[in-house]
């Protein structure tokens, strides 16, 4: 009956699929088995789905290849749905398999069932149903066509992930061997988008006029032929470029990367001073609220967003142009020809108002004796080379972008799951990440980012790569921090929920190396055979205090 199987499975394969997540059930037998038996593919089994998911995220992120997702019937197919939520946002490319049964049993009161079909809604790319059986040529045609199809949408045009049902009938182990059999594999072809002479000429006149020119990066992989680009439009221009820490920009000297720090401070005259002509932008989400509020009360005559594919977002409220090339392509375009200058002035104000806040920032940080802040600061100064950085939601990715990383880190490659902004997978997420590469990766997190997600560590295989920094506050201290939830007076109960878990028995249950976090940095990031974890215990109180003499310190700086 499932003698298609392993053709499908060698589909994957030949379509560039190298790694496979598998969770435990009966159902998903047949996928499993056939997964398993390939023989190439390498098959990890994790039993709880929410991290299985954000795995398979962390290893397609990694390795830039899709990645295949496994798992049984009913609530299993649910417990996918975050990190398949954050692939979508993300553009990353999961295969997702869920075994199912056959459509006449759904609604009869049958164990393990529930209604599959458009499982995740709008967060998939597309959702496909494999035949019951395949008895008939044709239902095997379909199936191959089918996973074609799945994989090829998936992997071009906007990556994202793909939802594939597959209902099985019983019984569901008699997966025939796998047979070298020839499998039929529709190519697609890459391309990329390019700009027509005529829009490229008609973009360089309207760029001429316009003085003030920023260009904002939102969050991107690194992309070393964009830098090049980029300090070549430097070279020739007084473009002001600026983003955040999940740019990845950090490698060019003149990006603009403390915004988030300057920008609330300044005066409206001196904000007014900052204003666009023309604001550029590429990338997905920054997290520099100073800088969106910035943008949405000082708008730019005109907004350009260079996007090659998918629909563009108007995060700054004034879009007015659509360009569908890559940021790369829509650069090395221009230098082709005369680029305007731009206005030398503008420029150097922002230059001016981000190395205040560069030096206030570290002159503040080298005053603290201890504290989150602190200590965030000096990891960030001891990443290994060619780490990849890790940051969770909420204040490890905000204090991350406020100590930012040096020029001379761009061997550093920072990720977030920002697409969409949970607390729920960034271990797990770091975890396959630091199966699929080679490279050090250092995870930053606050403790109910990390003990929402224990089960990222609740599997049997080696992560000797991966360095967990643990900010254990006791609670969601980004709640003592913002504005809102801070003043109200059940904020401790319902906003921050404090809790009182540190992470030494959870090392020791899962059999992880645990320092704390006077620990010597080098060392700790040094070789080891399994995980380590560094863990700095801190109250609230004391943390909220360093946090809000930063603040002040900055209000002092810009003379607010
Ligand atoms: C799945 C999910 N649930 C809830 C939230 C809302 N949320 C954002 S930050 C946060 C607290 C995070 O606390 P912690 O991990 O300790 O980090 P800290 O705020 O201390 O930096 C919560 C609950 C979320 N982003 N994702």
């Amino acid at each position: 009956m499932n003698s298609i199987l392993p053709q499908l499975i060698e589909l994957c394969y030949r379509k560039g699929i190298r790694e496979a997540v598998l969770c435990p059930g009966s159902r998903s037998a047949p996928l499993t088995l056939a997964f398993a038996r390939h023989g190439k593919i390498r098959c990890r089994t994790i039993s709880d789905e929410r991290s299985a998911a954000f795995m398979a995220l962390g290893m397609a992120q990694a390795g830039k290849h899709p990645v295949a997702l496994v798992c049984t019937s009913g609530s299993a197919a649910y417990n996918f749905a975050p990190a398949v939520a954050e692939a979508y946002f993300q553009h990353i490319p999961l295969i997702v398999f869920t075994a199912d049964r056959p459509a006449e049993w759904i609604d009869q009161l049958d164990g393990q069932t529930i209604r599959q079909g458009e499982l995740y809604g709008k967060h998939v790319k597309k959702y496909f149903e494999l035949p019951h059986d395949y008895v008939h040529p044709d239902s095997r045609w379909h199936a191959n066509r089918l996973v074609n199809d799945a994989i090829n949408l998936a992997t071009t045009n906007n990556k994202g992930p793909v939802h594939i049902n597959a209902p099985f009938r019983e019984p569901l182990y008699n997966i025939d061997p796998p047979t070298p059999t020839s499998v039929r594999v529709i190519e697609k072809s890459v391309s990329h988008s390019e700009l027509t002479e005529d829009t490229r000429n008609d973009l360089i006149g309207d760029l001429r006029s316009f003085k003030r020119i920023l260009i904002v990066a939102g969050q991107q992989d690194h992309d070393a032929g964009l830098m090049n680009m980029l300090r070549q439009v430097h070279e020739k221009t007084n473009w002001v470029m600026a983003g955040d820490i999940l740019s990845n920009l950090h490698g060019l000297s003149f990006f603009c990367r403390s915004t988030d720090a300057f920008l609330g401070q300044l005066s409206t005259q001196q904000k007014e001073s900052l204003q666009p002509d023309l604001l550029i932008t590429f990338g997905q989400s920054i997290i520099a609220k100073n800088l969106k509020l910035f943008l949405r009360a000082f708008p730019a005559k005109q907004h350009w967003h260079l996007q090659a594919q998918g629909q563009s977002a108007d995060t700054f409220q004034q879009l007015t142009r659509i360009i569908p090339v890559e940021a790369s392509n829509f650069f090395s375009g221009l230098l082709l020809q005369t680029l305007s200058v731009g206005d030398k002035a503008y420029a150097e104000r922002w230059s001016k108002f981000e190395s205040l806040a560069h030096t206030a920032i570290h002159r503040f940080l080298d005053q603290q004796q201890d504290g989150e802040f602190k200590l965030i600061q000096k990891v960030m100064a001891n990443l290994p080379k060619g780490c990849h950085l890790h940051l969770a939601n909420s204040m490890s990715v905000r204090y991350a972008n406020h100590v930012g990383l040096s020029t001379k880190r761009e061997d550093v490659m920072v990720y977030a799951n920002r697409g969409a902004s949970g607390i729920d997978g960034s271990t797990s997420t770091a975890t396959g990440h630091a199966w699929a590469t080679t490279a050090p990766v250092v995870l930053i997190t606050g403790d109910l980012a990390f003990f929402y997600d224990r089960n990222a560590f609740w599997h049997n295989y080696k992560t000797p790569n991966l360095r967990v920094v643990l900010i254990n506050n006791h609670g969601g201290i980004i709640f003592n921090l913002i504005d809102g939830p801070a003043r109200q007076p059940e904020a401790s109960a319902l906003f921050i929920t404090e809790q009182k878990l540190n992470a030494r028995s959870l090392a020791r249950e899962f059999d992880l190396e645990y320092y704390d976090a006077s620990a010597d940095l080098p060392a700790y990031f040094g070789i080891s055979e399994q995980a380590r974890i560094l863990e700095l215990e801190g109250s609230q109180e004391a943390n909220k205090k360093i946090f809000e003499e930063f603040r002040h310190n900055l209000k002092q700086t810009y003379g607010a």
